[in-house]
């Protein structure tokens, strides 16, 4: 069966989006009175690339929506910019940020465009970035106001995310360093954001229901990286089960648990031990999460690749590939693990794995292993590529590679489908080209070309496949 004929078993009202997040399209972010992110004095000082224009989605939006609707997209995935509404993190709320907001809703929703709503996207309020950011409790207590508000303000908005990608965004500032403040192995701090996350999360799932009573839907979205031995020998075997206690299992059992198992602490405080550090928990907060494990109404992936690993027992150490020059990238974690390049397994400039079957085996896993997980998107899957540069105004962008990954990532989403775990969604990463935190303009992820100097949009060969994809669906 051809994936057209497959996509035939998808009930009709599958849910097909683009997705962006705040910071990386909307551009214009010292308009209507914003406050500065944790990122725009760093960027700056870092020199390298800036967010602005970024896409412009801030002046833009009904063209990049018009083109999801042309191009058979019925959602999209947005952020709210926390800082656009509350400059400092708290305080008095923008008018400018509110009404921008309610506008771009009211938009997707007349184009048929359901919006999918994240409130925090990597972007926390410099101020309270400077007072520890999620290390910090009481950004805890400014994120709960803030989603209360933005819950109260934006009824229009029925499908919600908490926050995005907890363990990037702690794995990106204290372990690989590569996110401010940049941090190396920090494992306390990497470990203690994650936590102090989760709870975060919890506290606005319950808000949600039981404070608030309301009727929409609301879940968090992680980012999961299976983890495979290299070859199978026991050292191996260890290094792909601590590192998956580290990347994924943490945060699973925080969010359909709501406490951490036995077995993921075993493996846990054995990276503590080697590297010196601990978590601290406080009492009341696995009550909290507990209480939240059961009332999530659906659960976001983002899924780009898996990784092979092999023991390693020396320093940590790494290198992080933020330019596209292949086979840069190393990562070496005390006692847990290096990661390693497998024979026969493609990857992308960026030295990121093309491994659909981690898709398929990753939502098998969660399906069998966490009872609370209902309903499952994939709230990212796509491919970085450097698409080559248009050279006529009506140029069609060719980025083949990209189709063929998402065909093959399509194919392993309908397996698990048809197995029996519940995906009801996919959201490309991502609607247009955008600007990639640590790696600037030239990684580009779109179903459609942004000219960042222009602003011009170009339709790309896999938003035409798209299309086609969309069109079958609905004979
Ligand atoms: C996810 C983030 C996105 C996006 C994507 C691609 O982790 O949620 O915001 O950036 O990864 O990553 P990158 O831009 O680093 O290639």
């Amino acid at each position: 069966m051809t994936l057209l004929e497959r996509v035939n078993t998808l009930p009709e009202n599958f849910v097909w989006g683009g997705a962006t997040a705040a910071y990386q399209v909307e551009g214009n972010t010292k308009v209507g009175g914003k406050g500065k992110t944790m990122w725009d004095d760093y960027l700056k000082e870092q020199g390298r690339f800036s967010p602005d224009p970024a896409s412009d989605f801030f002046n833009r939006y009904l063209e990049d929506i018009r083109l999801s609707k042309e191009h058979g997209l019925n959602a999209i995935r947005i952020s709210i910019a926390w800082t656009r509404i509350f400059p400092d993190g708290y305080g008095k709320p923008v008018k400018v940020g509110i009404d921008y907001y309610h506008n771009l809703f009211k938009a997707c929703l007349d184009n048929g465009i359901e919006p999918y709503v994240t409130l925090h996207h990597f972007d926390s309020p410099k101020k309270l970035f400077d007072q520890g950011e999620w290390l910090n409790r009481q950004n805890i207590d400014y994120f709960v106001d803030y989603a209360r508000f933005c819950f109260k303000e934006f009824n229009e908005v029925t499908n919600w995310f908490t926050i995005n990608e907890p363990v990037p965004l702690a794995f990106s500032q204290f372990i690989q360093g590569n996110f401010p403040p940049n941090h190396h192995f920090d494992v306390t701090r990497g470990i203690q954001a994650q936590h102090n996350e989760m709870l975060a999360h919890a506290r606005v799932v319950n808000l949600y229901k039981n404070e608030l009573k309301k009727e929409g839907n609301i879940g968090v979205i992680h980012s999961l990286t299976p983890v495979y031995p290299i070859t199978d020998t026991s050292e191996n075997r260890h290094a792909a089960k601590l590192k998956d206690a580290f990347m994924n299992k943490f945060v699973l059992d925080a969010t359909f648990l709501g406490y951490y198992s036995e077995d993921t602490m075993n493996s846990i405080n054995e990276i503590f031990q080697l590297n010196d550090a601990s978590l601290k928990v406080e009492d009341g907060d696995f009550s909290i999460m507990k209480q939240a494990a059961s009332q999530n109404d659906y659960f976001g992936i983002n899924y780009y690749q898996n990784e092979f690993i092999q023991s390693y027992e020396g320093e940590s150490t790494s290198h992080f590939n933020g330019t596209g020059e292949r086979g840069t990238s190393t990562f070496k974690f005390k006692g847990v693990g290096e990661s390693v390049k497998k024979e026969g397994v493609p990857q992308t400039d960026w030295d990121w794995n093309i491994y659909p079957e981690g898709l398929y085996d990753i939502l098998k896993r969660v399906s069998h292993d966490y009872k609370n997980c209902k309903t499952i998107y994939i709230t990212e899957n796509g491919m970085g590529y450097k698409d080559g540069t248009p050279t006529r105004e009506d140029e069609v962008i060719d980025d083949t590679p990209r189709i063929d990954y998402i065909d093959q990532h399509l194919e392993a989403l309908l397996k698990a489908r048809s197995e029996g775990v519940d995906v009801q969604g996919y959201f490309v990463w991502s609607l247009q080209d955008q600007f990639s935190w640590a790696n600037g303009y030239n990684k580009r992820y779109g179903l459609f070309y942004v000219d960042f100097e222009t602003q011009k949009r170009y339709i790309k060969k896999s938003a035409l496949w798209f299309k086609e994809l969309a069109k079958t669906m609905e004979k």
